[in-house]
């Protein structure tokens, strides 16, 4: 397996305020990042701000400000969420950066060069909202936008356009050769047979009918396709082409070092199709692994800033913080699959797994621990009470199960392997029974062995929660009297890591939710209800 991870999330259109679904794709790439950090991995973690077209040119406008102006302001608000999220990117790429610009226009003027794009005059159906041209089959009879539903209109335009046919051979073998590049795989089969079997034409790299984008530099009343733009940005964060290229050769040039790309399905002909052909004409590596997640629907229909169905997350991490929050997003919605967001289960996921499960296994356990043993935690003695080799085995398959679904970025899985511990060390202290063992003065040695064994389990559950819980995981190594440098992942086997640990009684980590409370203030939050 690769030691060296970049992994990305799309660069989000600072359009208008950013709503769960996009905090759904950036909170696991997260999780992602942080698993690999923390078992010991480089990872480089990329996200940002895809900052031109027509659409912010239209937004700033109607705001009464230059689209500079209105992409700043709008961009804070992207720092801010993710800081309240505590998204740990290693940088934030903004395309209307000079890093991006300059480079942008190299990789343009390459491509001129090597024939890659020619000029020639584009008539198509386009769609303003999505910035996108279409296909008389992809309209179909009512000429509507195949992404978001709304009418398209013919439009006509002298236009650079990039030679797709030369690059489609290529890419069917790159697609053969690399059966893991899609995840998952029934993507790449929407791929061919909807947009490359019908016939790819050339796809259409610059605009004149409006003047916020990067200008083309040898034709500069052209400024460059927002999509050839954006996805560029993958590189031209790394340094590509720049004075500084170790980061590019680190991550992106070197097979050492595994690319992934994060990306909603909406984006995935625009990742899975043009960015390998872009990246061809470059002579460039290609992604090893695009991962295409399901989207996020309100009740029945796509959450989308242009529909305006949307959840804001501020208001959700302001009342249940951080914890609550990614571990809904986590775990709701298999990562892959579509879902929706509902108050209901919301409030559900966060009694059930985090107050009940979770939190209250931590509570008896320290509590325990302080009746019993006066706060320390006893040493461990081996297997001694008949349950004590099975939550041993346990432990070990939910290590196992997590790592193994975490590297497939089977994100739900790893953390339903966690869950899986957590209700089987739960069962174990019904098992168990320490009442009992404590009212039994031969009984001690067995009494120790199961406070043990409980607290070994709830360093390891919560080790392994750590990339979704970021900030209550550290409550528990607090309470379990772990100091900072004995809660590394490298210490996940040892069974004697908690041995005389003095623990320390602390609040429940996750309050129970009152349903008949919360689940109307989230209804308030969701536009769509209101
Ligand atoms: O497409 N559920 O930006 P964008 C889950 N700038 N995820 C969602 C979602 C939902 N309802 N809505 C959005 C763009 N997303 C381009 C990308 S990349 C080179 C350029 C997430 O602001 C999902 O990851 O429309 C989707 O692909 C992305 O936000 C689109 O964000």
């Amino acid at each position: 397996m690769k030691k060296r991870f970049y992994i990305t999330t799309p660069i989000y259109y600072p359009s208008a305020k950013l709503h769960i679904g996009h905090a759904y794709c950036t909170t696991l790439t997260d999780v992602f990042a942080r698993s690999k950090r923390e078992r010991g991995f480089e990872c480089y973690f990329l996200t940002g701000a895809d900052e031109h077209g027509l659409k912010i040119e239209k937004n700033a406008e109607k705001a009464g400000v230059t689209p500079q102006e209105f992409v700043d302001n709008i961009v804070e608000g992207f720092y801010k969420l993710w800081d309240l999220l505590k998204i740990t990117n290693d940088d934030f790429i903004r395309t209307t950066q000079d890093r991006h610009v300059k480079v942008v226009q190299d990789i343009f003027s390459k491509m001129l060069a090597k024939d890659d794009i020619y000029l020639g005059e584009y008539e198509g159906w386009y769609c303003k909202d999505c910035e996108a041209f279409w296909t008389d089959t992809q309209v179909g009879p009512d000429h509507l936008c195949p992404d978001c539903g709304r009418p398209v209109q013919k439009a006509k335009e002298e236009a650079y356009f990039f030679r797709t046919g030369k690059y489609v051979d290529s890419l069917l073998k790159f697609y053969d050769e690399n059966p893991k590049f899609l995840v998952p795989e029934s993507r790449k089969n929407e791929m061919i047979n909807t947009f490359i079997k019908p016939g790819l034409d050339d796809l259409c790299v610059s605009r004149t009918s409006f003047s916020w984008g990067i200008p083309v530099r040898e034709n500069p009343k052209h400024v460059v396709y927002v999509w050839l733009d954006a996805l560029t940005n993958y590189i031209t964060a790394l340094g590509y082409d720049s004075d500084h290229p170790e980061k590019f050769e680190k991550f992106w040039q070197d097979p050492e070092c595994e690319t992934i790309h994060i990306l909603g399905a909406d984006i995935t002909r625009f990742h899975a199709i043009y960015w390998p052909m872009f990246l061809e004409s470059l002579g460039l590596r290609k992604p090893d692994r695009e991962f295409i997640h399901g989207l996020l629907m309100m009740r029945d229909s796509k959450m989308s800033k242009s529909k305006g169905n949307v959840v804001d997350p501020y208001p959700l991490v302001e009342r249940y913080g951080v914890d609550a929050v990614r571990y809904y997003l986590a775990r709701e919605v298999s990562f892959g699959s579509d879902g929706s967001f509902t108050p209901e289960q919301f409030v559900e996921r966060v009694n059930a797994d985090l107050a009940n499960a979770y939190g209250n296994l931590l509570n008896r356990t320290i509590s325990m621990i302080g009746k019993y043993f006066q706060g320390t935690v006893p040493a461990y003695q081996g297997t001694v009470t008949e349950f004590d080799g099975s939550l041993e085995t346990a432990i070990e398959v939910a290590i196992t199960e997590y790592e193994k679904a975490m590297d497939d970025l089977r994100i739900t899985d790893a953390i339903i392997a966690v869950n899986d511990l957590v209700n089987r060390s739960n069962k174990y202290i019904d098992e168990t029974t320490p009442w009992a063992l404590a009212k039994d003065e031969s009984k001690q040695a067995e009494l120790a062995s199961v406070m043990n064994h409980l607290a070994r389990a709830l360093f390891v559950t919560s080790r392994l929660y750590h990339p979704v819980l970021v900030t209550a995981a550290d409550k528990a190594f607090d309470q379990l009297g772990l100091p900072e440098d004995k809660r590394g992942y490298e210490n996940i086997h040892d069974k004697h890591l908690l041995d005389n640990s003095a623990t320390v009684k602390g609040n429940p980590l996750f309050p129970r939710l009152d349903a008949n409370i919360e689940v109307p203030f989230i209804a308030s939050l969701m536009n769509e209800c209101k």
